[in-house]
């Protein structure tokens, strides 16, 4: 590389194709030469950027900019360069991450919604999808196990025999934001776009527990669907979780029947699915045909080992672990997500500020704060969070930040949770199968 130009400002040709080829190495080189970014290793970074970045001197070294470690593409199913684009009717384009089982995102900005809509609602499966019903009235459910009188309820019992509620609930894949840990975990690759927040029409779960009359035995509940397993084999299940009893009891744990007004789509669970908000979205077993109460933690598809569950102490990043000193993952971390902004958005020169918006939420807790950084962290600005609008709705936040000139900045959005804790600046508790990763996100925002 060319020495005489180190300090002249002009940008490093070598450099700047480094950052283009393998941006990790050529920002290592760029920090490496003096320990401060500065001269052509600046102009470098900028020139692949494309514009210059009036907070260099903030950016914190080791940091590579977020539009060289993700392209802006990645936001744009079917943009050349950018993610498989997956269709369905009635759906904008969501970002396909899988089509055995058909796994499916949502680019985060269009999470803009405060109720999210059949449109920009995320897709997970683990099985198969089953054939549509014709008669959703015949579908039953059954409620058996550790409960004095077994149940067999149609769909209308449930809408005549209990009281019909309805809310804002979260519903959020356990491995949303896998795709921030290093080193890489098997699962799904979900940016932040597996978040939810649908208005559920249904009945209380604990109403019907109640109804069935739980024994002193009932701890755990089990869940079964109608959904084959991948496999074919029907003597397994795609997936088959279960929640503690007092979870199934909470308030807001519905058996639900309506999503934003109507039947639950197909693709969503239609007849009847669980809803179970704050904990992760495999606890809200779609097609729903039966809820077994044991007397012991369940231990079907989905439990045990390293599923849905976290270290208790960290281990180290990309070891192999049997999950023996693991912890259930319950009530999931404080996230936000930012929704009026593209991840690569460009905008007028000129623009002196931007008017962000966004949702947090926290699992069980509520978001105290949300905060936005445009100078790498270096200074935050509080947001306006707005109050759930019922336990377990996410919460939407928005707030103006000022640039002070034309050029390449980040948006840092980072929440708080109700008892102080926040988004860490890296995925923590890094874990085999990827869950829990809650890092501040970042958002390059073009200028001129
Ligand atoms: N029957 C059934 N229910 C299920 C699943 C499944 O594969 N089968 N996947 C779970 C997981 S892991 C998630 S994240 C959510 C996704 O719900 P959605 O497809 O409606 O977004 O459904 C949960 N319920
Ligand atoms: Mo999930």
């Amino acid at each position: 590389m060319a020495k005489s130009n180190e300090s002249s400002g002009k940008p490093d040709r070598s450099l700047q194709e480094l950052y283009r080829d393998d941006p990790e190495r050529a920002d290592a080189l760029a920090w490496g030469r003096r320990g401060a970014l500065k001269g052509s290793a600046l102009a470098a970074m900028g020139a692949a950027l494309g514009a210059a970045i009036p907070f260099a001197a903030t950016m914190p070294e080791g940091t590579l900019p977020a539009l060289l470690a993700r392209p802006a593409a990645a936001q744009t199913p079917g943009a050349p360069s950018g993610p498989a684009p997956f269709r369905m009717e009635g759906k904008n384009d969501l970002i396909l991450l899988g089509d055995r089982p058909l796994v499916a995102e949502t680019p985060e900005h269009q999470l803009d919604e405060p109720v999210t809509s059949f449109r920009n609602f995320f897709i997970r499966n683990n099985g198969q999808i089953p054939e549509p019903v014709t008669d959703p009235n015949a579908w039953s459910i059954a409620i058996d196990g550790e409960v004095n009188t077994p149940l067999n309820l149609k769909l209308g019992d449930l809408r005549t025999r209990f009281p019909v509620v309805t809310m804002q609930l979260q519903m959020e894949c356990g491995g949303n934001g896998r795709s921030a840990f290093v080193p890489e975990t098997r699962g799904n690759q979900w940016g932040n776009g597996a978040i939810s927040n649908a208005e559920w029409t249904g009945v209380r779960l604990r109403d019907v527990l109640n109804a069935a009359g739980l024994k002193s035995s009932a701890i755990y509940t089990g869940h079964f669907g109608a959904d084959p397993h991948l496999s074919g084999a029907t003597d397994r299940q795609a997936i088959n979780r279960g929640m503690r009893i007092e979870k199934a009891m909470d308030e807001d744990t519905l058996i639900a029947f309506a999503m934003n007004g109507a039947p639950i789509p197909h693709i969503h669970g239609a007849p009847v699915r669980l809803v179970t908000p704050g904990w992760p979205a495999s606890f809200s077993q779609k097609w729903l045909t039966r809820i077994w109460i044991r007397d012991k933690m369940h231990d079907g598809a989905g439990m045990g080992g390293t599923s849905y569950r976290v270290p208790v102490k960290p281990i180290v990043p990309g070891s192999n672990n049997n999950g023996a000193d693991f912890r259930e993952l319950e009530s999931m971390p404080v996230r936000s997500i930012l929704s009026s902004h593209a991840h690569g958005a460009r905008l007028p020169s000129g623009t002196r500020s931007l008017d962000l918006r966004g949702a947090a939420w926290a699992g069980d807790l509520t978001a105290r704060a949300v905060h936005a950084s445009v100078d790498f962290g270096a200074s935050w600005t509080e947001m306006q969070v707005a109050p759930p609008a019922n336990r377990h709705a996410w919460q939407r936040w928005q707030g103006r930040v000022a640039l002070p000139a034309d050029g390449y900045f980040e948006v840092w959005y980072r929440a708080t949770d109700s008892e102080g804790r926040m988004q860490p600046h890296a995925a923590a508790n890094w874990n085999p199968q990827g869950y829990s990763a809650n890092p501040i996100s970042r958002a390059a925002i073009l200028v001129g």
